[in-house]
């Protein structure tokens, strides 16, 4: 296999793309983003089109995030962090672990998509402001009955555990998607969060403790981490949060 990893996804927001990223941050490993390159190195998203299309002589993913490794092509945010994970020592070593690893990872991958319902609750092809009235009443319902169920899971998982990490007692894959979450409900969700946070202090302790695990610290201090904008999953529209 070699050594090198070549992800794609959409060039201009962190979506999806950002917990497979974030595997292969945490890891150093060597990745190409692709659909950020030029087209001159092969890149851009006319390179990540021709796959989705079917214009390769690989699989063709039903959408992007996915990962192409040697003759792998793996797609599904949380199937790729897995992927990357078991081959860059960020996933447990013991079976139930690693299983429970990928039910934690799967469950994000469920929060995330309820998230991106709180703006188009009605259709992904439609524009936000063709989809108000749902919005407003999906988002009120994420917030006050979705946001403390999802956070307080992860919560109990710590309590439980009576350890710093999600599975088993180092850091996992697991806890970046929980760090990716509380990054991507600060920014949605601000008034939201500043009240829920100070009930999930165990959430907060991972998120902070994953921030500062230096490659990943160095990974958001750089170009490489995009800013979470209006066109990705996670989007501020202050009408869409409240306490
Ligand atoms: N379940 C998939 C969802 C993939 C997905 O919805 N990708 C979005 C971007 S975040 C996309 O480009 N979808 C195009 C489409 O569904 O037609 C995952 O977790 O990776």
């Amino acid at each position: 296999m070699p050594e090198r990893f070549d992800l794609y996804y959409w060039p201009t927001i962190q979506g999806r793309g950002e917990f497979p990223r974030l595997v292969l941050e945490a890891a150093e490993a060597d990745y190409r983003d692709v659909a950020r390159l030029s087209e001159s190195e092969g890149g851009g998203v006319a390179a990540m089109m021709r796959i989705l299309g079917g214009e390769s002589d690989r699989p063709a993913p039903f959408a992007p995030p996915f990962l192409v490794h040697g003759d792998v092509v793996v797609a599904q945010a949380a199937e790729i962090s897995a992927y990357l994970a078991e081959r860059l020592g960020l996933m447990p070593s013991n079976e139930a672990d690693r299983a429970w690893a990928r039910t934690i990872a799967l469950t994000a991958a469920d929060l995330v998509a309820e998230a991106h319902d709180t703006h188009h609750p009605v259709g992904t092809g439609l524009y936000y402001e063709d989809q108000k009235p749902e919005a407003l009443r999906r988002a009120g319902e994420f917030r006050r009955e979705r946001m403390p169920k999802f956070l307080g899971w992860y919560e109990a998982i710590l309590a439980r555990g009576g350890s710093d990490h999600l599975v088993g007692r180092s850091l996992s894959y697991a806890d970046f998607g929980l760090f990716q979450i509380v990054e991507g409900l600060r920014y949605a969700f601000p008034r939201r969060m500043a009240v829920l946070e100070t009930r999930y202090p165990r959430v907060v302790a991972l998120h902070d403790r994953v921030a500062d695990h230096p490659p990943i610290a160095r990974y958001l201090a750089s170009p490489r981490r995009l800013r979470f904008n209006e066109d990705g999953i996670f989007r501020r529209y202050p009408e869409l949060d409240g306490d």
